[in-house]
């Protein structure tokens, strides 16, 4: 068995066939961890979930930005952007199956992988932890989100109110809502905070253009790095594949963007990539 973490794929859906056939996956005893934005700007968002649908028991998914807003378009609570190209999976037969199986999807996952005699603790999220969360928090925050996306009564409210900026820091005069929305930019929209977790969500380009203040989320003390953890994201197409730090993975490589979208095989480290076709 293997594991491979792939990242955003964003309907690229013929590069991600491409990729799996290179790293010869194998149904039967490979597992893939998906940082999720698997849909939205690239051409192929349907047959991307069609066919992760498919494979879903061999995939290890946390939900992306991209991946909430297909959501709360199909839930009716927010129009299309023109950006968006997500029109055909919409109108989709199978919509509904994709959506509820969508909503059931965590926004941190985790597991142990003995790599070349070591042992790691492998944790993904779509763009980050930020440096004042322990693992049971995280977890804890995820599934908060999780609960909001399957209740029928709560999750149209939660799709409305994710939307947005502020709060930008955890305080005790949060309300639920504020809470929610600021624990959704954590794990989906974060690029760069403060060593208090305060982020600031407009700044989109490389590290080297940190706001006065800020940097990257990961190169500050993390509460949850432990001895064998090694952190997995992707989100920041900036980055090209390079934190800097030894045991924090950048798995985002802009295949949507024109450049490629990348595999890494979690036991050895190999790194496998398919550059965007056309
Ligand atoms: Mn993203």
């Amino acid at each position: 068995m293997a594991n491979y973490a792939i990242g955003d794929i964003q309907g690229c859906y013929q590069e991600l066939i491409l990729l799996l056939d290179k790293i010869n996956f194998d149904t039967s005893k490979d597992r893939l961890w998906l940082c999720g934005d698997l849909v939205n700007r690239g051409p192929d968002s349907l047959e991307c979930i069609e066919f992760l649908y498919s494979i879903k028991e061999n995939c290890l998914i946390t939900l992306g930005n991209h991946d909430l807003h297909l959501i709360a378009l199909a839930e009716g609570v927010m129009e299309p952007n023109e950006t968006d190209t997500l029109d055909k999976l919409l109108r989709a037969h199978n919509i509904n199956l994709y959506i509820d199986w969508l909503k059931q999807l965590p926004l941190i996952q985790s597991d142990t992988i003995a790599t070349q005699g070591v042992k790691k603790k492998y944790i993904m999220t779509h763009a980050g932890i930020p440096p004042h969360w322990s693992f049971e928090e995280a977890n804890q925050h995820s599934m908060e989100i999780t609960n909001s996306l399957r209740s029928s009564t709560y999750c149209k409210h939660f799709l409305k109110i994710m939307y947005g900026n502020k709060p930008s820091l955890e305080s005790k005069n949060l309300s639920k809502d504020e809470c929610l929305r600021l624990y959704t930019n954590y794990f989906t929209r974060m690029r760069f905070c403060n060593e208090h977790g305060e982020i600031e969500l407009m700044h989109k380009g490389s590290p080297a253009d940190s706001p006065k203040g800020f940097k990257p989320w990961f190169r500050h003390k993390l509460t949850i790095m432990e001895e064998s953890t090694h952190l997995l994201f992707g989100h920041w197409a900036a980055l090209e594949g390079i934190t800097g730090v030894d045991n924090i993975t950048a798995l985002d490589t802009g295949c949507v963007w024109g450049k490629k979208l990348t595999a890494i095989n979690l036991e050895d480290g190999r790194v496998f990539s398919c550059n965007r076709l056309n």
